[in-house]
């Protein structure tokens, strides 16, 4: 990963905490007796399907996990990393009319005794929606509070019934050589791969996302489906998933195939391990200010209490 100087936000760009959260009150009012009336916020652009219905998860409010104050809509919509999509920060809004995230389909293949092939509305009706606030923290030394629209991952394995040699999942994203090749470019070897251990995709706190702030996800954030796995730098929280594979071994990972050194497979947030460029034991929170804060990271990105017991016995400073 780049580093690159943050571009400069615009504060005409900023969404009052105050607008979202009366926004976000009047969806949870309507959404009950209303559920056939009209959404009470129009679905994102270029997104044929209406917003579902979901239900905030007390366990990950902002309140519940002492989160001050959330990342606005509108930055964390602006600032993104999705390759597919171009490398500078702006370039996956920007650009975000290269592909139409509906239809879309997502298969489900490998050592499981349930191959699925799903229309993702479908795929999104397997459990119920839930709102969860993440921290999410880019290998890059920023984070942002933002809060998700999914379920756990492990709804989805369930379903797919994975087999006894089952011990990796991985996550492959579109290739955009096929899906625009008029607009491809060739900052990475595409397809985008990622992958998770099957403790780790079994853990609750892995998340299967459709939506975000109350809307299915825009383009840039990584429409119609993605991962995020909160207590991992986000490089490992796939956008615009079309395969999910479960296998024997260990999946070769786009960052760590690429510069193995500086991205593990693991890529666990440890404020202990440095970057070999830089160091890991601050980030720029990005969230309502004007300007970013600095905060001291979290081990596991706070999440340690829920995810540490995972990785028991592993000696961290080498497993990154
Ligand atoms: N397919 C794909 N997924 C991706 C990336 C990418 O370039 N391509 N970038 C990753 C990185 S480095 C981060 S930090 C997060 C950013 O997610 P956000 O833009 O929604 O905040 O997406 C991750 N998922
Ligand atoms: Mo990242």
């Amino acid at each position: 990963m780049l580093i690159r100087r943050p571009p400069s936000i615009p504060p005409s760009e900023l969404t009052p905490p105050a607008l979202y959260k009366r926004r976000k009150f009047l969806r949870a009012a309507l959404a009950a007796p209303l559920a056939l009336a009209a959404p009470a916020i129009a679905p994102a652009k270029a997104q044929a399907a209406a917003t579902p219905d979901y239900a905030p998860n007390p366990a990950f409010t902002m309140e519940a996990r002492g989160y001050g104050t959330f990342t606005p809509k509108e930055k964390m919509a602006g600032y993104n990393n999705f390759y597919e999509l171009g490398t500078d920060k702006r370039d996956p809004a920007a650009n975000s009319h290269f592909y139409r995230a509906r239809p879309w389909r997502v298969a489900v293949s490998g050592e499981v005794a349930e191959p699925l092939d799903l229309d993702v509305d479908d795929l999104l009706k397997l459990a119920p929606l839930e709102e969860r606030v993440y921290r999410l923290r880019c290998v890059e030394a920023w984070s942002m509070v933002i809060p998700w629209m999914g379920f756990s991952l492990s709804a989805l394995v369930k379903k797919a019934q994975p087999t006894g040699k089952a011990k990796f999942v991985e996550f492959i994203t579109f290739n955009p050589d096929e899906l625009f090749p008029e607009n491809s470019n060739s900052s990475l070897p595409w397809p985008y791969v990622e992958g998770l251990r099957m403790d780790e995709a079994m853990h609750p706190l892995a998340m299967l996302v459709f939506g975000v702030y109350g809307e299915l996800l825009p383009t840039q954030c990584g429409a119609p489906v993605r991962l995020v796995a909160p207590w991992k730098y986000g490089f490992k929280s796939g956008k615009a998933l079309v395969a999910i594979r479960f296998l024997e071994k260990q999946p070769a990972t786009t960052w760590n195939v690429l510069q193995p050194g500086e991205y593990g497979f693991y890529a666990n947030v440890n404020p202990n391990v440095s970057h070999p460029r830089w160091s890991q034991a601050s980030e720029r929170a990005i969230g309502g200010g004007f300007l970013p804060e600095r905060r001291k990271t979290d081990m596991f990105n706070g999440y340690a209490e829920e995810v540490a017991g995972l990785y028991s016995g592993m000696d961290l400073q080498k497993q990154f």
